[in-house]
């Protein structure tokens, strides 16, 4: 079994020996270089552009105002429409009357380099007249507040709203009510490979190939060919080796349209690189939601309603799935428990800053985030332990339909808590931080905990045409068999890190009864694999490894159907077994799959009417989402004379149903903790008063390295989702989700007989100490 081995990545020979493509390694003859000039104002009437200047200089063959550009252009797309009363004002690739953000492109200069374009770009004259901008959310809703696009009269992008149970008598009944406020920073998603296009038209068959450091090269085929209106086949999209996304390159950016537009005008071929600090501004940011949880519950624990209060701001303008993101999270501030009554309200706004767009998690986070300190805070009103308050909590009965309506097929809650703390050895822990609360010591210790559950691998298309969302949430996959015995699969997913061509591998190999070896993975181009719903929310084997498991079955029934044929035998008397098929009862007589396929690609002997070949496809849209979940653990030491804040053990213990690699399963987890600690501790982005990026480069906006991190202890519970015949549930987000609580519980808890209740993210020495100094009066 190929399954559950952790077979070595594939991908990583090529990355290791730098021999992967990544998009800035692309060149084609006559490329110009494009650089895309950025309002340095967070908010700023644009009285005028003048590119003469940029025009006149060395090596610049074109520069472009939005406003010469206004008939190329097309309002960048979103395709999440969340509410009836949504304000969804358009977005150009360039701005004309206003800049709206800092980072917000106002021109594009192109030139024979890369150094003289950005040179040239700095030529460019824009009157800019300043206007007052606002950046925070709870502010652009006051009265009088500046409006990001003046036209819509408000700053108020779309109320949303989801009820369920008798919520307010909840409320009225309950013995204890418990109310929270946070807010989940800002963050900067930091791929290691900046974002990238290049785009080569082919004039004489009208044709344009586009290579994009994308995470969605077919939804980016589909959407700049209906907002440019091109004919899709004449377009062709590649994804190339792609060096992360977390989420920031699922979307259609002005840049990538930019390209393309100005390549089609030009007759040249197009290239962008983002820099480093260019991207703080121009590539989606995660998070910046206020949250606003209530718990009532009885005097004993038992939680009986929550009601939520969100405020998410949007950016200057809607991305493809920015309305949405906030809503991911809608149905899971319930967490794990039984909750009847649920009342959730978010308000979308607009601000002048960057937008915002899917970040790792993406609503779950902040789902996870606010259920679970609530969950603290009701420990600690009631004097109980948080293990407690989740034990008596616990859905423990499956399939659940939840009070916000969904159903989670399977799960064991318990059992990952349990596991965590016997890892963690709790009784121990808590013994030592009594002790050093004891002694006074200056180094105070604190213990998190964070249960749980996620809905991913978005799909069923049904569920997320209820949520308005524009597009289905299928996934197409095709095994094929070449003629030698090598198999060839083509995906729709479209892997960024991922390691798919490994664990797609896994799945043919064992289905087939061939080596992993002999499975070859195509994807991430248009030309090859010409629909798919690409890669993000978990998604890609939920689906995308289920549409393989589903086509690879097909090919074993041709299979079947062919050798049943060449033995003369009934099919329903042939088994098929390590990759052979033989007659049941005399196992020396049969034929190897590969065999088969050789047989079926010269069509000599084929049954009647059989179409030659050994291939199928299988396009899978799952019944349910997938529902992974777990128990992961913090413990901090707290300095409490300087606030300086460690995490010093971190144990996670995720079920994320069957495990196809645990190897790429832990580095899944590994990076998600490490991005979901770096929100609890380290990351956060500032916009000041105007509007400008406080927090503009690496050494402002602190990511953290291995060196701030212990070494995680990593383990698993498994409950194999009964959605899917593969058994498995999405791990790629999970440690993103689970972690900020957990990490943020563990500070509270380690200052909590300080009188520190509450604490604001990211938990950095001096908000530390600030809290400690208030707390102490
Ligand atoms: N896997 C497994 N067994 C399981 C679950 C998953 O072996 N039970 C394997 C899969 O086969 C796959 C990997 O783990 O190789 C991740 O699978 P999955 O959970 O389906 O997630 P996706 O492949 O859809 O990846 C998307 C997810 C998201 S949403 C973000 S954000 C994220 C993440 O993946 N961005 C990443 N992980 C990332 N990893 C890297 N290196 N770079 C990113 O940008």
């Amino acid at each position: 079994m190929a399954i559950g081995q952790a077979v070595l990545r594939k991908e990583d020979a090529g990355l290791l020996t730098g021999q992967t493509r990544f998009v800035d390694d692309l060149t084609v003859p006559g490329m110009v270089w494009m650089a895309v000039v950025r309002s340095p104002y967070g908010h700023a009437r644009i009285r005028g552009v003048d590119v003469a200047r940029a025009r006149a200089a060395r090596g610049v063959v074109a520069a472009f105002s939005g406003a010469d550009l206004a008939d190329d252009l097309a309002a960048l797309p979103c395709a999440w429409p969340v509410s009836e009363d949504i304000n969804m004002p358009p977005h150009f690739p360039l701005a004309r009357d206003k800049a709206r953000y800092a980072g917000d492109g106002v021109a594009v200069v192109l030139a024979e380099s890369r150094a003289l374009a950005k040179d040239a770009a700095e030529l460019v004259e824009v009157d800019y007249e300043p206007l007052p901008a606002v950046t925070d959310v709870e502010a652009a809703l006051a009265e009088g507040a500046p409006l990001v696009h003046d036209e819509l009269g408000t700053n108020r992008c779309y109320t949303w709203s989801l009820s369920a149970g008798e919520v307010d008598q909840a409320f009225a009944q309950a013995a204890v009510v418990v109310k929270e406020s946070y807010y989940q920073n800002r963050l900067i998603p930091n791929a290691i490979e900046p974002r990238a296009v290049l785009v080569q038209p082919l004039p004489a068959q009208g044709e344009y190939t586009v290579w994009s450091t994308t995470q969605i090269p077919h939804i980016l085929h589909t959407l700049l060919a209906l907002t440019l209106g091109l004919p899709q086949a004449k377009l062709r999209v590649i994804a190339p080796a792609v060096g992360g996304g977390f989420g920031s390159k699922l979307d259609v950016y002005a840049e990538e349209q930019l390209a393309l537009v100005l390549a089609r005008k030009l007759g040249r071929a197009v290239k962008w690189v983002e820099e480093r600090s260019e991207g703080y501004l121009a590539t989606i940011h995660g998070r910046d939601v206020v949250q606003e949880i209530e718990l009532a519950a009885t005097a004993e624990g038992e939680i009986t309603a929550v009601r939520v209060r969100l405020t998410a701001a949007m950016g200057a303008y809607l991305q493809l799935v920015t309305p949405g993101i906030p809503l991911l999270g809608a149905w899971l501030y319930g967490g794990c428990y039984g909750v009847q009554a649920y009342d959730l309200h978010c308000t979308g706004v607009f601000t002048n800053t960057t937008p915002t767009d899917a970040y790792r998690g993406a609503g779950r986070p902040e789902a996870t985030y606010a259920i679970e300190r609530a969950v603290d805070a009701l420990a600690r009103r009631l004097g109980k332990d948080p293990v407690d308050i989740r034990r008596r909590n616990f859905i423990r009965e499956f399939p659940a339909t939840i009070a916000s309506g969904l159903t989670i097929d399977a799960g064991d809650f318990p059992a990952a808590l349990d596991r965590a703390l016997a890892i963690l050895d709790y009784d121990q822990v808590r013994r030592e931080q009594a002790d050093r609360r004891r002694r006074g010591d200056r180094r105070q210790l604190g213990v998190g905990l964070s249960t749980y559950i996620e809905m991913c691998g978005l799909a069923p298309s049904r569920i997320l045409a209820a949520l308005r969302y524009g597009a289905g949430g299928w996934e197409t996959a095709t095994v094929r068999f070449l003629p030698t015995g090598t198999v060839q699969v083509l995906t729709g997913t479209s892997p960024h890190g991922q390691g798919h061509a490994t664990t797609w591998s896994q799945i043919v190999a064992d289905r087939l009864g061939v080596a992993v070896e002999d499975v070859e993975l195509l994807h991430g181009d248009t030309a090859v694999v010409p629909l798919g719903m690409d890669t993000y929310g978990s998604r890609s084997l939920a689906v995308g490894g289920v549409a393989l498991y589903h086509a690879a079955d097909k090919v074993i029934a041709k299979a079947r159907a062919i050798a049943a044929h060449q033995l003369e035998v009934a099919e329903q008397d042939l088994e098929f077994q390590a990759g052979r098929f033989f007659v049941r009862g005399s196992p020396d007589r049969g034929v190897g799959i590969k065999d088969v396929a050789l047989q079926a690609w010269t069509a000599h002997n084929l049954p009647d009417g059989m179409e030659p070949g050994l291939e199928a496809s299988h396009v899978y849209d799952p019944p349910n989402f997938s529902w992974p979940s777990g128990c992961h653990a913090a413990v901090v030491e707290v300095d409490t004379e300087t606030g300086d804040t460690r995490l010093v053990r971190y144990v996670a213990v995720d079920d994320v149903g069957r495990v196809i690699n645990p190897q790429i399963v832990d580095g899944q987890v590994h990076g998600g903790i490490a991005q979901g600690v770096a929100q609890a501790l380290y990351e956060e982005a500032v916009y000041d008063q105007d509007g400008n990026l406080v927090t503009g480069s690496m050494l402002t906006y602190l990511v953290p390295s291995a060196a701030e991190l212990p070494s995680f202890q990593v383990d698993r519970t498994e409950t194999p989702s009964p959605t899917n015949p593969l058994g498995v549930k999405g791990v790629g987000e999970t440690g993103t989700i689970a972690s900020p609580a957990a990490v943020m519980n563990a500070v509270v808890d380690a200052l909590s007989h300080l009188g520190v209740t509450n604490l604001a993210m990211p938990a950095t020495p001096e908000r530390v100490w600030r809290a400690i100094q208030e707390a102490r009066g």
